[in-house]
């Protein structure tokens, strides 16, 4: 059986606030191993592929404006469970409530802002892992 691997990206925020080592380090700590990384600067197109779930929602403009606003680190990270496991460690959407402990938790809060910066963005399902890894690594 073929190893789960999730689509990992460190936004705007994270890279800004000298947190992608920080980040990274809680993944391996946890024991899942970096199979691809890089640093990019997202264009308009890419993000409204990733995001097109949240089309037409009030938060998806600034969405898109926030991870525009910087370069972001995609990341594919694998092991049993991956996906379960960094939403776990990512925790909360809301970095407010994220449980401490937690990367968005932790290291994250309200900045008054339209949309939640929240350090990580972690794929939900198999699914959304398949398209996201299509879609910021192409071929793999
Ligand atoms: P997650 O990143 O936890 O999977 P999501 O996919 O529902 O959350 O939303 C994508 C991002 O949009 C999320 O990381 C932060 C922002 N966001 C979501 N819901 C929001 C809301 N109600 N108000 C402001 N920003 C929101
Ligand atoms: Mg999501």
């Amino acid at each position: 059986m073929k190893i789960e691997q999730t689509l990992i990206l460190v936004k705007p925020d994270g890279v800004s606030r000298r947190l992608v080592g920080e980040i990274i380090s809680r993944i391996e700590a946890k024991g899942y191993v970096i199979a691809d990384l890089k640093m990019m600067q997202a264009d308009r197109a890419l993000l409204e592929r990733h995001y097109a779930e949240h089309q037409g929602k009030p938060f998806f403009e600034p969405l898109v404006e926030f991870m525009l606003s910087g370069p972001i680190v995609a990341i594919i990270a694998e092991g049993q469970r991956v996906i379960e496991g960094f939403r776990s460690l990512a925790g909360a959407t809301d970095p407010t409530v994220a449980a401490p402990g937690t990367i968005r938790g932790d290291l994250a809060r309200d900045q008054g802002t339209k949309v939640q910066q929240n350090l990580v963005h972690g794929s939900d399902s198999p699914e959304s892992a398949a398209r996201e890894i299509a879609i910021f690594f192409e071929g793999k």
